[in-house]
């Protein structure tokens, strides 16, 4: 799933598309990289964001995504509103991720009645808080407990159990040590019985670990994230830089099968 930010302000790439027919080409070279699909964003949600209007998402994501609806893309879009994700539905996503895990009571049935799939992540507090002193007595048991809960919710309302699937929010509310048992432990989320997403993809953790400030600069490090994250039985890597990540998910599926993973 490859990351497409119409935003001036997300944390990996902010403000580098300005326009539509920018952020078209840069959509397009994703799916030339090998991105199965793409994930549409009008709303940053980095630590300190400031939320913004539906309009504003919609006037944002909409023209970005009727180009590639024509060209046949599989889309998915980011957005925990319903208006957007109604408008967006109707003209052609396929998908609705919703870091907020269906926070907006017509989140659900919107997907429901369009029959779109529907990411579920897990998020400590929101965009404005989640940094501070995030606390787990158990990480792993607790985001379990949460995506089990709304991945319910969701079916209660209408969602097909075979349209969803599960992120544990690498970056939401988690310290350094959170994110790495997470990723150490993902395989304990297939045991939900749904595919796991996984994004991490330039993240602070992994600027942490290797001391490399710029987002940007952090492919090489996600790339390595994402080889991980396939081996310990990811389905789904959201990620900006996809040629850096075939490369090396081709190198990670092709030892896992080998082991018969
Ligand atoms: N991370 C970001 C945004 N949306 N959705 C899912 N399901 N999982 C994630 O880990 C995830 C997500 C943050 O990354 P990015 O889109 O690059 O930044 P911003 O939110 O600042 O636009």
């Amino acid at each position: 799933m490859g990351v497409v930010n119409l935003t001036p302000d997300s944390f990996s790439d902010g403000g580098t598309i300005s326009s539509p027919q920018e952020g078209l080409a840069h959509a397009r070279r994703l799916i030339e990289e090998g991105a199965d699909l793409l994930d549409l964003g009008g709303e940053s949600t980095r630590p300190g964001a400031e939320a913004v209007s539906a309009e504003i998402e919609i006037e944002r994501v909409m023209p970005v995504l009727e180009g590639l609806v024509a060209d046949g893309t599989p889309l998915s879009i980011d957005t925990s509103k319903p208006e957007v994700a109604r408008v967006a539905l109707a003209a052609g996503a396929e998908a609705v991720n919703d870091v907020t895990s269906g926070s907006h009571r017509e989140m659900f049935p919107v997907v429901a009645d369009a029959g779109a799939g529907l990411i579920l992540m897990h998020m400590h507090g929101n965009p404005r808080t989640m940094q501070t002193e995030p606390r787990y007595a158990d990480v792993v048991a607790e985001i379990k407990t949460f995506l089990a809960e709304r991945a319910a919710a969701a079916q209660r309302q209408g969602v097909t159990p075979d349209r969803i699937a599960l992120d544990p929010g690498i970056g939401f509310g988690k310290t350094l040590e959170h994110n790495l048992t997470l990723i150490r432990d993902l395989r304990e989320f297939r045991i939900l019985g749904f595919p796991v997403v996984l994004g991490a993809s330039r993240k602070k953790f992994l600027g942490l670990i290797t001391g490399v400030d710029d987002p940007a600069q952090r492919d090489l490090a996600s790339a390595v994230i994402a080889a991980l994250g396939v081996e310990r039985g990811a389905d789904i890597l959201r990620v900006h830089n996809v040629a850096a990540c075939r490369e090396a998910l081709a190198v990670a599926i092709a030892i896992v099968r080998e082991s018969g993973g």
